[in-house]
């Protein structure tokens, strides 16, 4: 069975982006995959985060992991920080990378331009990224666009270990799910869909309630025309909702161009509305049921369990190989 991975920061709520593009393929893979889903604190750290906040949102996002129909007894769901292999090959990692390498990642530019003072974390972020993959020789990483340097990173660093220390790790491919969509921000169409922009209105979150729902997507900036029609260039904002109306609805985008041919986009927001809140209602529903029961803690222990297992043994190879003298 081939392994994957991927992982999830807690740096938010997470949002119907982080859902459709990638919590609903983590659900389809866990049945015919042998699954590591993580909630990835270490690298949520790497920007300021509040520790109330924090450790809420961690509890949070595991929850919603569950909620959304991940099977803690089918694939393995923990905390990163739990299993400490991963800050240590994180280290190991980042002795591999080269500083022209860092220096190319378009995600440490974007996330670093115009901030006074950025945390070294930012920057080797993509060395722990590889230590994650790797850890579990993973042959398939689900990646997002914005991901996908830095899973290029990932199999050039695998390359470069087996190649000074012999044959070890599995170079990992990107996951192209069948249907991924880019979820884009509700007010502004050229910026995905964050869970950490300071404007909520930006986004859906998974508990947002009904009535947020229905504010926000009619409030979502729409172009001056008229026209249900999917085109990116032209109609951005309105593609992106047709992109979430189909997702949500499972219709296809010409299906639901079809339907509202000649109306303009005020029944259409409504129904879009509609169609997001009863995605989102059973999975709130086993949220709710989830937290009160107390299980997660019990779930992320066993997960860590699970996972530090393969973990170490990966990590003792690996320091063998390098020429650590290993604890007896
Ligand atoms: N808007 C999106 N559309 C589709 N997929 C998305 N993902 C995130 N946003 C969208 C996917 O969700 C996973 C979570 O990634 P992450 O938490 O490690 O960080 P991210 O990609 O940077 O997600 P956010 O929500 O934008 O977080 P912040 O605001 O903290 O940076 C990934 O698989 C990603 O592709």
């Amino acid at each position: 069975m081939k392994r994957v991975l991927s992982g999830i920061q807690p740096s938010g709520s997470l949002t119907l982006g982080n859902y459709i593009g990638a919590i609903q393929n983590f659900v389809k893979l866990q049945h015919t995959h042998q699954c590591y889903f993580m909630v990835v604190d270490l690298h949520a750290i790497t920007v300021p985060q509040e520790p109330k906040a924090l450790r809420e949102q961690t509890e949070s996002v595991a929850a919603l992991f569950v909620a959304a129909g991940i099977d803690p007894e089918k694939a393995n769901v923990f905390l990163q920080s739990h299993v400490p292999a991963h800050a240590e090959l994180g280290w190991i990692m980042t002795t591999l990378t080269h500083m022209g390498e860092l220096e190319r990642m378009t995600q440490f530019k974007d996330k670093s331009s115009g901030k006074e003072s950025v945390g070294a974390g930012l920057f080797v972020y993509p060395s722990l990224m590889a230590a994650d993959i790797l850890l579990y020789n993973a042959d398939l990483v689900p990646v997002g666009d914005d991901q996908k340097q830095h899973l290029e990173l990932t199999r050039d660093l695998a390359q470069r270990f087996n190649q000074r220390f012999g044959e070890y790790f599995t170079i990992p491919e990107p996951y192209i799910p069948e249907v991924g969509a880019r979820i884009m921000s509700l007010d502004d169409a050229s910026n995905k869909m964050s869970k950490s922009n300071p404007n909520p209105g930006s986004y859906i979150a998974l508990l947002d309630p009904p009535d947020v729902i229905r504010k926000k997507i009619s409030r979502a900036t729409t172009d001056s025309g008229r026209e249900i029609k999917y085109d990116v260039k032209a109609k951005p904002e309105v593609s992106n909702l047709l992109s979430i109306y189909s997702q949500c609805a499972k219709l296809s985008i010409a299906n639901i161009e079809a339907k509202y041919e000649g109306q303009g986009y005020g029944q259409f927001k409504k129904d879009l509305a509609e169609h997001v809140i009863a995605t989102l209602e059973p999975i709130q529903q086993r949220y709710r049921e989830i937290r009160s029961s107390g299980k997660i803690i019990d779930i992320l222990d066993k997960g860590a369990q699970r996972a530090s297992e393969a973990a170490d043994e990966t990590l003792r190879n690996v320091k063998e190989r390098m020429g650590f003298l290993l604890r007896g």
